[in-house]
């Protein structure tokens, strides 16, 4: 069993939606009811605000931390053994969901500075399990009322200042692109590695201004394949491209700082893991669960890269930090939610 690491507090900083999963076990008529297809992430319309009570009222609902960055770093924490490595700003309301969030949190070993609206509930996200599929519906409520003086207070500016690391979901350009640009500004002048999530179909479908505003400074970009397809696809790349020739394109995309080129790391569900530097294309394998070990597929891609963050702290090859990152998705998939059970093991 490895023991805890020796990564310095505060050395990866993070950003992006604090929410509180609500999730439950769904028939599929109910996603149709709300015109949402498996394996959705969604930002929550008028049409959908019933769901939430919904599931609480007619469902077996459990109340889980959530929100996409919060989650990986939720992850790397609990393999790091070491709590404060990861220093997490976003936004939440002033109510009991918020509690919870910084409960879990701290319990986790993350140290978050939550931005604070009171006047705003704190976002949800509805997770609707169906069989071994989940869809998302996020009703950011107060995660969207993030506004950069919260990077510039002083001492949250330090902790920007200090880290060594920067990750950002690519949800969070629904919300604040100015600090996304910011923290990706600071990184650049430091030299430190940025890294980025394309997180969902409809960010690069309707969000591909401010996401190629960013690319430039974006170190290593990670996706799953829909994602992938998405972005090529909002690019107007040949449709016939596949997820390697995605990749290579993902990566010869203009970059401020050339001598640091851009990685692509793309997960393609149980079928290996893509890492692309160059032209050249790398496959990590990954060991196929059983359906039964299968408990919600909910969060594996945050842990993907929580277990891969946990090693890149620690200045492991990005063969170790892939084979974290696959090892720690495989936990979180025989756990409801991105939660975690016992110590890991991952050496
Ligand atoms: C802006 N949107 C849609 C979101 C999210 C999100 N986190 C941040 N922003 N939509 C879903 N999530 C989170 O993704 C996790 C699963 O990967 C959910 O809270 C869930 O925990």
């Amino acid at each position: 069993m490895s023991n805890k690491s020796n990564a310095r507090e505060g050395i990866l900083v993070g950003c992006g939606n604090p929410l509180l999963d609500i999730s439950a076990p769904v028939p599929l008529q109910f996603l149709e009811g709300y015109g949402m297809n498996v394996d959705d992430a969604i930002l929550a319309e008028e049409r959908h605000m019933p769901i939430y009570r919904e599931l609480v009222d007619g469902y077996q609902a459990e109340y889980l931390a959530g929100g996409s960055v919060q989650n990986s770093l939720r992850i790397a924490q609990w393999i790091l053994r070491q709590p404060n490595v990861a220093v997490f700003f976003g936004c939440v309301g002033q109510d009991d969901y918020a509690d919870i969030l910084r409960e879990k949190a701290r319990a986790a070993g993350v140290d978050a500075h939550y931005q604070v609206s009171p006047d705003t509930p704190t976002g949800t996200c509805a997770v609707l399990i169906t069989g071994t599929h989940r869809s998302l519906c996020a009703n950011l409520a107060a995660a969207n009322k993030f506004t950069i003086d919260h990077l510039e207070q002083p001492a949250n500016k330090a902790l920007i200042d200090n880290a060594q690391y920067y990750y950002i979901s690519g949800f969070f350009l629904t919300v604040n692109p100015p600090s996304i640009m910011r923290v990706a500004a600071t990184a650049n002048a430091k030299q430190r590695p940025f890294l980025m999530n394309l997180s969902a179909p409809f960010i690069s479908q309707y969000f591909m201004e401010p996401l190629m505003a960013v690319m430039p400074y974006v170190d290593i970009i990670f996706g799953n394949e829909a994602e992938a397809h998405a972005f090529a696809t909002a690019q107007g790349w040949p449709a016939d491209a596949d997820l390697r020739e995605i990749g290579k394109r993902l990566v010869a995309l203009p970059k401020i700082n050339s001598e640091r080129p851009r990685i692509a790391i793309l997960t393609q569900g149980c079928d290996p893991v893509l890492l692309i530097q160059h032209d050249k294309v790398q496959e990590f394998p990954v060991t196929r669960l059983a359906v039964h070990e299968i408990v919600d597929t909910n969060g594996a891609g945050d842990a993907f890269v929580g277990g891969f963050l946990s090693q890149y702290v620690q200045g492991k090859s990005l063969d170790v930090c892939i084979r974290c990152g696959n090892y720690a998705a495989g936990h979180i998939i025989k756990n409801p939610g991105c939660t975690y059970s016992g110590e890991p093991e991952f050496n």
